[in-house]
């Protein structure tokens, strides 16, 4: 049996989207998917070891995987592994094929793009904007003339792909993200999606603007030349919009860096926790990851990812 293992946001969608639909280069249909809320990255373990012939992972962090992937590995088990987060070390094996580059402009779909020579460039353009890539997806599309409205609405549909994958568990989620996957498989051309009257596509505009109204009223906690931060409420639509929003407030002030806090439920007795969603500045993408390792041996529990 063959297993897909892919992040539940845009980026993981549209990396698995584009092998399933690819002629040139099959892809087995029947699958088992593994997925999650975009910030479960920790997928590898639920692949079965005594069930899966061979597997698929993309988008997720090998480094946040490893252990499984070995175990996998040395059952032998071919594994194709793309993505573009922090690796650690890889391990060894005749049966590992891997796709991965960590460059800060290239996500997983962009890398099943290249691996599928341009098969599908409307929606790894839609990806990587959907994985706030602007400059990577416009690069793209630039490239294959693809005009200003049609990348706007390229841009559109990978932003709500991307901002379903947001919450703390599936319940917070409109459509279960192997759910929205293979709706959209029936679209090799996004476009035809995006012009459908009550397509998937406008039921996650109307979720997504609605909740965005909602983050516009977010209480500031820190606003200087440096950083900006916002707080959000415990609720499943702050939950759900609280990445797409910190890219917003990226994308809107690059020199600084933006965090997104949202207090995290819990009973009277624990610590309060909070879910910290981190932007590097977009004109100086550094230091992100250095910070994320730092908070963490503060005991902070944070899940890293560049998204
Ligand atoms: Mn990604």
């Amino acid at each position: 049996m063959h297993y897909d293992v892919f992040n539940g946001d845009a980026d993981g969608i549209i990396a698995l989207l584009q092998l399933h639909l690819s002629r040139d280069k099959p892809h087995p249909k029947d699958s088992i998917l593994v997925t999650g809320v975009k910030r479960d990255i920790s997928l590898l373990k639920n692949v079965d070891r005594n069930k899966a012939t061979s597997v698929t992972v993309l988008d997720i962090s090998l480094e946040k995987n490893v252990e499984a992937l070995s175990q996998l590995l040395d059952k032998e088990i071919a594994i194709f592994y793309v993505d573009h987060h922090r690796t650690g070390e890889l391990p060894k094996s005749k049966f590992l094929t891997t796709l991965i580059d960590t460059d800060a402009n290239i996500c997983t779909s962009l890398l099943v793009n290249n691996y599928l020579n341009n098969e599908f460039i409307y929606w790894a353009i839609a990806a990587a904007f959907g994985d706030n890539m602007q400059a990577s997806a416009q690069a793209l599309a630039d490239k294959h003339n693809v005009s200003i409205e049609q990348q706007a609405l390229l841009s559109e549909l990978g932003v709500y792909i991307n901002y379903n994958g947001y919450g703390r568990s599936i319940d917070d989620l409109h459509f279960h993200p192997a759910m929205l996957f293979k709706t959209l498989l029936d679209y090799a051309n996004p476009f035809d999606l995006i012009s459908e009257d009550d397509s998937i596509f406008y039921q996650l505009q109307a979720a997504y603007t609605a909740d965005m109204e909602q983050a516009k009223q977010a209480t500031i906690l820190i606003d200087n030349d440096q950083l900006s931060a916002v707080q959000l409420a415990d609720e499943p639509w702050a939950r759900r919009v609280s990445g797409v929003f910190g890219n917003e407030l990226a994308n809107a002030a690059p020199n600084k860096a933006h965090v997104v806090v949202t207090l995290n439920e819990t009973t009277h007795k624990e610590a309060a926790s909070y879910t910290i969603s981190l932007r590097a500045p977009l004109n100086n993408k550094q230091g992100a990851g250095e910070l994320c390792v730092w908070l963490s041996y503060r005991r902070w529990s944070v899940c890293c990812r560049r998204d």
